[in-house]
């Protein structure tokens, strides 16, 4: 059985900005056994120091001790490159750190993928993914195409800076229910918008069912490019996937009710997490 650690209660990060004896002493993963905690915050300072070994050295022994994947990647993986992006937007850290960090992301999923994937037990429906033209950033476009392929979905992932014609040809070769597009960069959101408009200039827009997500993103930009679904994070990603591939089935990619019906799962999942953290609280 895999350990029950909460990852989505919402973290304070503050002691990131000291150093390790600090964030011993807060409490968060305090609901890890104390020597996962530890190994959880050994993992987001090697993150965070651009340790590729270290990370990897220490996953190990985290799934030794039956902490799931996932629990790794939305936890102290997620964590450790949340105080990066603080320290470079601050300018505390320089594009070499950065890539130091994201070179240690990429070693940890990369021996994560395969578990997660593992556990994939049925077919769902096929997804194609890319980072949009222009935008390098492909951490968290990986970790939702991990989750979807885990879920049970077969997904092509495009890579980065991929052009719109890129993502026309595999939907032609792939037939995807859905296609995503992610973007870290307020410069290349748009390229999301030039996407959604020649796949509809192509004639393809009511054959997928098109998601977007990244830092920039929000569901206000959904809703101006026509989008049919954001993501906020790799979980929602494949909650709202699994519903256009099941009880959405039937709307077309750009139909209005499957927007709406979208944007009302949000509502859902937000309620569903309230009462999850009440529910905690109260015992
Ligand atoms: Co860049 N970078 N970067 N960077 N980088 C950001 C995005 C930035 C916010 C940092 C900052 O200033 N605080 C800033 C953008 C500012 C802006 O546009 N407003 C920035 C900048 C400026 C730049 C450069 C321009 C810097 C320069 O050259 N001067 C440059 C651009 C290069 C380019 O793309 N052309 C650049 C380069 C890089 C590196 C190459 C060094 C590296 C990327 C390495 C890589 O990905 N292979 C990098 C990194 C690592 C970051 C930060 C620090 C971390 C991004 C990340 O991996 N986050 C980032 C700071 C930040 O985001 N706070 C930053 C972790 C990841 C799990 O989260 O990607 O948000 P995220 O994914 C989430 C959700 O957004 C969602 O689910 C994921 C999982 O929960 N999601 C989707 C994402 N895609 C989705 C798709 C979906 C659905 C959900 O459907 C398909």
């Amino acid at each position: 059985m895999p350990l029950e650690i909460d990852t989505e209660k919402e973290n304070n990060l503050d002691d990131l900005k000291e150093d390790i004896e600090v964030t011993r002493k807060t409490d968060r993963w305090s609901d890890a056994p104390a020597e996962v905690k530890e190994l959880f915050h050994q993992i987001e300072w090697n993150v965070i120091d651009g340790e590729h070994g270290g990370t990897v050295d220490l996953i190990r022994p985290a799934l030794g001790h039956q902490v799931s994947p996932r629990t790794l990647v939305a936890g102290p993986m997620a964590t450790g490159i949340a105080e990066v992006g603080r320290r470079f937007k601050f300018d505390e850290y320089f594009l070499p750190e950065v890539m130091m960090s994201a070179k240690s992301m990429h070693a940890a999923l990369g021996i994560l993928k395969p578990l997660i994937i593992e556990e994939k037990s049925e077919e769902l429906g096929t997804v194609v993914v890319g980072t949009v033209q222009g935008d390098l950033h492909d951490i968290g476009k990986r970790i939702v195409a991990m989750m979807l392929e885990a879920a049970g979905f077969t997904v092509h992932d495009l890579g980065v800076t991929v052009p719109p014609e890129e993502f026309i040809a595999a939907i032609l070769e792939h037939k995807p229910q859905i296609v995503g597009f992610s973007a870290l960069l307020t410069t290349t959101m748009n390229m999301q918008w030039e996407t959604v408009k020649v796949i509809a200039k192509q004639g393809l827009r009511e054959d997928v069912k098109i998601f977007v997500g990244g830092a920039p993103i929000s569901q206000a930009w959904c809703d101006k490019i026509g989008a049919d679904a954001y993501a906020a994070d790799a979980l929602i990603a494949v909650e709202k996937a699994k519903a256009c591939v099941g009880k959405f089935k039937e709307l077309k990619g750009g139909d209005p009710s499957l927007h709406a019906a979208m944007l009302a799962m949000d509502t859902d999942l937000t309620r569903a997490k309230a009462e999850k953290a009440q529910a905690a609280y109260a015992a």
